[in-house]
């Protein structure tokens, strides 16, 4: 009889808890190295996250307490930080940059599920993002059922060129040459740059979950998906945010949303920053959607596709 009942409060707890909190360690290292801007292939000397830009997809769930470990590789001459959007510190105390050679750790709970921004906070900081370093953590709700499933997933991180980010006063005025998802221009865009080579991809009647931040530095988006509308919009990624049925979401630099497209034909959407400017110098991301479309994409190491 105990036994049974050991069993049975075993099981409660189980239930009355989907998603116990874990503690979650995530090591990032600052690296300064060429990165291409564009699909030809023009490299241009960056800071980075884990040398790529947008850094690594950070992922954890709601409730986690996240220690993160930021080193700032030897051979760099810049000191880095990290600024989560995900976290409630001390700014003074654990974003403050870290000198090469250095590691620094600092913990937090992630408190509040969504897409959030993260980058470097050291001086000046507008160079620092300007440069590539930014990208996305993810907090999953802890209620798995907090948000409708999603059949793939994908991360675009919005952010600008600057020809010379040496020269700071260029970026202040916002001289960019080019606006763009995940740092490239046209990455995704094989319709206006025939050197493009990947697309997004989904099959009809898929519910596709497009993560996205805006880096700026500057720059505004009108997140816009060309031929389609965005099923749900939740502001902040926070299923507390819902919004239904909008053409278009504006997110400022420093912002995230996260954006539900299904589409009930097959056929091409365009997922635009929909002031011309920007559009028309590399935030175009094509999104094919098609029955025989790759298994593999949206999914595992193919949400923020490379
Ligand atoms: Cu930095």
């Amino acid at each position: 009889m105990r036994v049974a009942l050991g069993a049975a409060s075993a099981l409660a707890l189980i239930f009355a808890h989907p998603a116990a909190a874990k503690d979650v360690t995530l090591k990032l290292t600052a690296q300064e190295l060429d990165l291409p801007i564009d699909n030809k292939g023009t490299m241009q000397a960056s800071w980075t996250f884990g040398g790529q830009a947008p850094g690594p997809l950070l992922r954890v769930t709601e409730g986690d307490r996240v220690t993160i470990e930021l080193t700032n590789d030897a051979k760099n001459k810049n000191s880095h930080s990290i600024d989560l959007h995900a976290a409630r510190i001390d700014v003074v105390k654990d974003f403050e940059p870290v000198k090469p050679g250095e590691t620094r750790t600092f913990t937090f709970i992630a408190k509040y599920p969504g897409a959030f921004y993260y980058h470097c906070g050291a001086d000046p900081m507008y160079q620092h993002i300007a440069r590539g370093m930014f990208g996305v953590i993810l907090v999953d709700p802890k209620d798995p059922n907090a948000l409708p499933k999603a059949d793939r997933e994908y991360v675009l991180v919005q952010s600008e060129i600057y020809p010379n980010p040496d020269d700071l006063h260029s970026i202040m005025k916002s001289e960019w040459s080019n606006v763009v998802f995940n740092h490239t221009a046209f990455k995704y865009d094989p319709v206006h740059d025939p050197e493009a080579t990947k697309m997004l991809v989904a099959k009809p009647g898929e519910r596709v979950r497009v993560y996205f931040v805006n880096a700026g530095p500057n720059e505004f988006s009108s997140f816009h998906p060309i031929g389609g509308i965005w099923d749900s919009v939740y502001l902040s990624g926070n299923p507390a945010n819902r919004r239904s049925g909008l053409q278009s979401l504006v997110v400022g630099p420093g912002d995230g949303a996260t954006f539900d497209l299904v589409s009930p034909v097959p056929g091409a959407n365009v997922i635009v920053d929909h002031a011309m400017p920007h559009a028309h110098t590399g935030a175009m991301a094509v999104i094919m959607f098609s029955d025989d479309a790759d298994p593999a994409m949206g999914r595992g190491d193919n949400i923020l596709v490379r």
